[in-house]
């Protein structure tokens, strides 16, 4: 039987603690949250984000723009953003309607308010291990392994998935606490043996029940970073949870799981942001 991590708990008390210190040094902290078109998990992922950003202490500045926004006008909208003192940091919330290029979004963003660390400047201090931001859903992630109070040293750590926004730097953060690290896609090899040689797995494929029992080592750590809808359109991961769970020493659900975390490092980043422009 495996331990459920509970992202809820462990993303309130770094809301916790963004909030206190707000509060204690009387900050005022904003975050421009920024939507395009009508993506319906985006929405929920959006608002998720505005309620954490109250509960922190931190104004959020909401632009919902409508689906055939063009990419002038939403980088016009970045470039007043970057100009804004009262913004600390911008969120543009993906994917983005096909018009728009994410990557020159992405670019236009100043490196100082890029709250996801997407921006090419902190993807490379990140490489280096200089940085200023850490990526919200990576550094979610090690924040609840580090919950169970596991030390990544020397461990072998398996992730499924080579996304610039979630495999390539959550492989990066487990190397720079000193763990074995591989990196599965699409065309690795018996990925099965390769998982069940993992003592913490991490998938972020996006396919539902991509992750079963057979690939998992007794007793690892399963860490699933999978946001799908099954065929009842009910949430759930990539990980097949019943039969992976009694094999794993620690689990993490969705939702509940990594989702809050990533939220949660988002709030901690946006005070961030304030420090490095005071
Ligand atoms: N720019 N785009 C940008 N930054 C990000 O960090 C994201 N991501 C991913 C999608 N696009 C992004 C998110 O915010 C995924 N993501 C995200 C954030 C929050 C949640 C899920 C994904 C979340 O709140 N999950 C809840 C359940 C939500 C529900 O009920 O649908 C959970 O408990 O997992």
């Amino acid at each position: 039987m495996a331990k459920l991590i509970d992202g809820k708990a462990v993303s309130q008390k770094v809301k916790d603690e963004v909030r206190a210190e707000i509060e204690s040094k009387g900050l005022k902290v904003g975050l421009a949250v920024v939507i395009v078109g009508n993506n319906q998990a985006s929405r929920v992922y959006v608002n998720n984000k505005k309620k954490a950003c109250e509960v922190c202490g931190i104004q959020s500045f909401e632009y919902a723009l409508p689906e055939e926004t063009t990419e002038k006008e939403l980088l016009d909208l970045v470039d007043t953003l970057n100009n804004d003192p009262k913004v600390n940091g911008i969120l543009v919330q993906l994917p983005l309607p096909k018009q728009i290029n994410e990557e020159n979004v992405i670019a236009r963003i100043s490196p100082i308010k890029d709250v996801d660390a997407f921006h090419a400047v902190n993807v490379g201090k990140i490489m280096i291990g200089n940085y200023s931001f850490l990526p919200c859903t990576p550094a979610g992630v090690m924040e609840l392994i580090h919950s169970t109070g596991t030390d990544v040293t020397g461990k072998e750590c398996v992730v499924i998935g080579r996304s610039n926004i979630v495999g390539k730097p959550m492989a990066m953060l487990l190397l720079h606490e000193n763990a074995t690290v591989t990196i599965c896609h699409s065309r690795t090899k018996d990925l099965a043996a390769v998982c069940r040689r993992a003592d913490i797995l991490v998938s972020a494929v996006g396919k539902a029940d991509f992750v079963t029992a057979d690939m998992v080592k007794d007793g690892a750590i399963v860490i699933d970073v999978g946001m799908n809808r099954n065929a009842e359109n009910k949430l759930c991961g990539d990980v097949k949870f019943d039969e992976v769970e009694p094999k794993a020493s620690y689990i993490t659900p969705v939702p509940g799981g990594v989702g809050p975390m990533t939220i949660a490092m988002l709030m901690k980043n946006t005070l961030a942001a304030k420090y490095l422009q005071s």
